[in-house]
């Protein structure tokens, strides 16, 4: 068989399970906006099977569908540009899934990092899809043969699990190259963006305390208060980022900022060597509500039509399952399955 060749496909989805965070926006949908201009084709998906692997109340889980993609064209999406649906949409996700299920081995299930840290102590009562949606993540990239995954530093294992399962697939079918080994796109100072009260845990949705994170919709007050009651040490800031090895929170800001303001961090540091956090931490609001409010302003007057969110996300349906479906189709004839009933 001759390789084949792979169109530049970008796919990433968000979980509507909550109010977006500062990691979401930077660490995903700030990067996700920037794609189609460097020349990649892009599928962006509101991953409603991926968020009800823990329980959601039903009708927030519709207001964060609805939210969640106000949020990304908010943030600049185009959604005549890059594809913008949510993923029970289109059913080809949940039946290569499957497929997928029968590919992956529980051997390498155990090793997901990020279930042993949602699952905690409670492993025995979480649900059988939180320990098996890395494989419909898997199934969410290649049903569209996708070539580059953005996403933030997290969700890298996942990456490699879904390359893993291609390569697989490739090989009990004896189908070189029918799914692309995905490239994870992990880049910029936001790959991991940490809780503002512990620079060693990452800012989550589902993080206990408000405080702990800066969400998308948050107004300019409580903005500039979380950033000033983020957890700092008492040292002023140094003229490297080396010296920030063991000072995790002084090197969220630090990164954060860098995110915000696009441009790197040892930038960051040369203009604030030196500068104690009665200076960088009001600099580092006022720029966090210059970017985020003007978003949530935005995000608020789209959610005032959820009817017309919802016909964004039926005609990016439309024009995913087109791409997913012949994916599908071939994969079910590869495995083996007749398909008389069409
Ligand atoms: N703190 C973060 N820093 C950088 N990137 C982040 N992402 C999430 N948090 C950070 C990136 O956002 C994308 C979507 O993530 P998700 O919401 O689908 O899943 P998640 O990583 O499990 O996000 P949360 O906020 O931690 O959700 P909950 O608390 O509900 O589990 C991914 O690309 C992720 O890397």
């Amino acid at each position: 068989m001759t390789e084949a060749v792979h169109t530049r496909r970008v796919f990433s989805g968000i979980k509507p399970s909550g109010g977006l965070t500062l990691g979401n926006y930077l660490g995903a949908i700030k990067r996700f906006v920037a794609l189609p201009e460097q020349g990649f084709e892009t599928i962006y998906c509101v991953v409603d099977m991926h968020a009800i692997t823990v329980w959601q109340d039903p009708s927030e889980l519709k207001h964060a569908t609805r939210e969640l993609t106000a949020a990304y064209i908010a943030s600049g999406l185009d959604p005549d540009q890059s594809i913008l649906f949510n993923q029970s949409q289109v059913s080809a996700h949940a039946e290569l899934g499957w497929i997928f299920n029968c590919v992956t081995r529980v051997g390498w299930m155990n090793r997901m990092t990020q279930f042993k840290d949602k699952a905690g102590k409670n492993a025995e009562k979480v649900s059988l899809g939180l320990y098996a949606y890395p494989s419909l993540m898997a199934a969410d990239i290649l049903a569209y043969h996708a070539t580059h995954v953005p996403v933030g530093e997290d969700q890298k294992q996942h990456v490699e699990l879904t390359r893993d399962i291609a390569a697989k697939f490739n090989n009990d079918f004896k189908v070189p190259d029918f799914f692309p080994q995905p490239e994870p796109m992990i880049e910029g100072p936001a790959k991991r963006v940490m809780s503002l009260r512990d620079g060693t845990k990452k800012m989550s949705k589902s993080g206990e305390s408000d405080m702990e994170r800066v969400n998308m919709t948050d107004s300019a007050e409580r903005i500039l208060k979380k950033f000033k009651k983020a957890k700092t040490d008492p040292e002023p800031l140094p003229d490297n980022l080396d010296a920030l090895k063991d000072r995790p929170e002084a090197r969220n800001l630090v990164d954060i900022y860098a995110a915000l303001s696009d441009v790197s961090s040892e930038a960051v540091i040369a203009e604030y060597a030196g500068a104690q956090w009665g200076r960088f931490k009001p600099a580092l609001a006022d720029l966090a509500v210059s970017k985020l409010v003007p978003i949530s302003t935005r995000m608020a007057a789209l959610m005032d039509d959820p009817a017309e969110l919802d016909r964004i996300l039926a005609k990016g349906a439309d024009k995913a399952a087109a791409i997913a479906e012949p994916i599908l189709a071939k994969t079910y004839d590869i495995v083996g399955f007749v398909r008389s009933h069409q």
